[in-house]
């Protein structure tokens, strides 16, 4: 247990998170002059590649430069959540299961069938209670206040790789609303700098703060008596390709946004679950720190945000207004290339006295994403069961860049199975892009890809056994036929029964018998093999 349990508090801002990761030894100095300029990032790139592979490796210590070249004043906390240890104590537990035990307890609650029942809930109920977001006058995101005199340069954002379009910040959590039932969403959307006051804003078409804005869209259409047409529904347009939202269709607007950068661990982490569309993160946040998130409102949009963070951007998107974002070096170790998306005016900023920049850089794995990623296989295997209860495990492996590759073991009880997993998991919010899905059966251990290789390959007669469908990918993915759209394959690597139209006998797996085995154990010395 780290700092935080010991006084049965969650972390109270990113700086008591910094103590604790130091006096762990988990968090380095560096006194140096850097830049922010490409420097930054070949320093972390080579630490987060430090120590042996496996599960508990690699990942090299979180960074906290002192010395940022142009910025005297500024600190920049880099990979914070760089290696599994660090996720679990950024979530202060010792196990990721701890969290999805939680989570299990939750789901687990039946209708109360009597008196005693119902008062057994009370208790859980009250913990419940304690994760709503929680709303205070002020917090340390507001020791200083600019409305006029600021430039985004005023802050050591970096430029990650050599051909980025510029400097990008890597690691902000959006809060925007829905302007229907002004429910919350924030989530973790890069912002390409454009000048001193603009940025792109990178949410991606299946997004949730992107269904926010498509929102806005048709309101402000249906505003302005024109026709929300398809094309500017579909306002991400591509460069190459795409609709576009122009040819006198356009709708114009302001779509309020806040940012917080700089946060205490769990409302970070927090912005990139892929959780349901209606859920706020910050109820979420409350959650996994146990102590409700406390919410300041911005000084010139109506939007809360955590009293903590160190730096708060507010503005606005323009609904009719789209601009070339990226290239930007990606997770999936490719530039993403130029694209289309909004722009974020900012309109005033926010921060703590002389506050710490926290940021990111993404490449080839491994990267701090990965354990971020990780965290959420782990915690999303109950919610997964939910919809989809014959899964026993599942395996994203890091260089398959979360999207790209998942292996899943079931129960597999009636002929088909595999397949209704795959078209479940293709129906399962964000997982809906999954490039590939490979499905085994129980006995296999997906976390052990020599085991996976074996049985997988094995098993499959390919042409039989590999399903192929189309629909929504992942829009960093740069080989599908159209940006956003392209197919998909499952492999159900299950073992074939009659009923499925296989009726060769199947062979068993080779197993020593357990006498010999026992045997040979006991004479083991008596061979001289050490
Ligand atoms: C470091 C990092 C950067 C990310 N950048 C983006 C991004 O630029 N655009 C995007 O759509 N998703 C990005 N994501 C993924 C989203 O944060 C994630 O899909 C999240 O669940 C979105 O929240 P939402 O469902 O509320 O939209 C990033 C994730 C991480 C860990
Ligand atoms: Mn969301």
């Amino acid at each position: 247990m780290t700092a935080a349990s010991e006084a049965g508090l969650a972390y109270q801002d990113l700086r008591e998170w910094i103590f604790t990761l130091e006096r762990a030894g988990e968090l380095k100095r560096i006194k140096a002059e850097v830049d922010p300029i490409l420097e930054i990032t070949e320093i972390t790139d080579r630490v987060s590649k430090w120590g042996p592979r496996g599960s508990h490796g690699p990942g090299g210590p979180a960074l906290l430069f002192e010395n940022v070249k142009g910025y005297p004043r500024s600190r920049v906390l880099i990979n914070q959540f760089g290696s599994e240890r660090r996720m679990q104590m950024a979530l202060d537990v010792d196990s990721l299961d701890e969290i999805a035990d939680r989570i299990k307890y939750f789901i687990d609650v039946k209708s109360p069938e009597g008196l005693l029942d119902k008062i057994k809930m009370l208790p859980m109920l009250a913990d419940l209670g304690k994760f709503f977001p929680k709303e205070v006058k002020t917090g340390p995101c507001k020791e200083v206040i600019q409305h006029d005199s600021f430039s985004l340069f005023d802050f050591p954002i970096l430029q990650c790789w050599p051909q980025d379009g510029g400097r990008f910040i890597t690691l902000p959590s959006v809060v925007t609303k829905d302007p229907a039932k002004g429910k919350r969403n924030v989530g973790m959307y890069r912002l390409h700098v454009y000048d001193d006051r603009s940025t792109g804003m990178h949410w991606q078409r299946q997004k949730q703060g992107a269904e926010h804005y498509r929102e806005r869209m048709r309101r402000a259409a249906a505003h302005g008596e024109v026709q929300p047409a398809t094309a500017a529904l579909d306002m991400m347009a591509r460069s190459s390709g795409g609709s576009r939202v122009a040819e006198g269709k356009q709708v114009s607007g302001r779509m309020p946004v806040a940012v917080a950068i700089g946060t205490d661990p769990a409302v970070a982490f927090s912005s990139i679950v892929p959780a349901p569309p209606d859920i706020d993160e910050f109820l979420i946040a409350g959650f996994l720190r146990q102590k409700p998130v406390e919410l300041v409102k911005c000084e010139t949009v109506d939007i809360e945000v955590p009293a903590n963070s160190e730096i708060v951007l507010e503005g606005y998107v323009q609904l009719d207004e789209l601009r070339s974002e990226g290239p930007f070096g990606d997770h999936t170790g490719f530039y993403t290339m130029e694209e289309l998306y909004p722009v974020f005016h900012v309109t005033c900023i926010t921060h703590r006295k002389d506050p710490i920049y926290a940021t990111t850089i993404v490449g080839k794995p491994p990267m701090e994403d990965a354990w971020m990623g990780k965290a959420v296989e782990r915690i999303f295997l109950p919610l997964m069961r939910l919809t989809i209860p014959e899964i026993v495990d599942v395996n994203l492996p890091i260089e398959g860049i979360f999207h790209n590759l998942m292996i899943v073991s079931i129960r597999k009880s009636y002929p088909g199975q595999a397949r209704k997993v795959m078209n479940g998991i293709w129906a399962l919010g964000q997982a809906m892009s999954t490039k590939c899905i490979l499905v085994v059966d129980e006995d296999v251990n997906v976390q052990d890809i020599g085991e996976v290789t074996l049985k997988v390959l094995n098993n499959i007669d390919p042409e039989r056994d590999i399903q192929f469908t189309l629909g929504p990918v992942d829009s960093l993915d740069h080989a599908s036929r159209l940006p956003d759209f392209g197919s998909k394959m499952g492999v159900d690597a299950t073992r074939k029964w009659p009923s499925e139209g296989f009726t060769r006998p199947w062979p068993d797996e080779i197993i020593m018998d357990p006498e010999t085995k026992e045997r040979v154990t006991k004479r083991w010395k008596e061979y001289g093999l050490g």
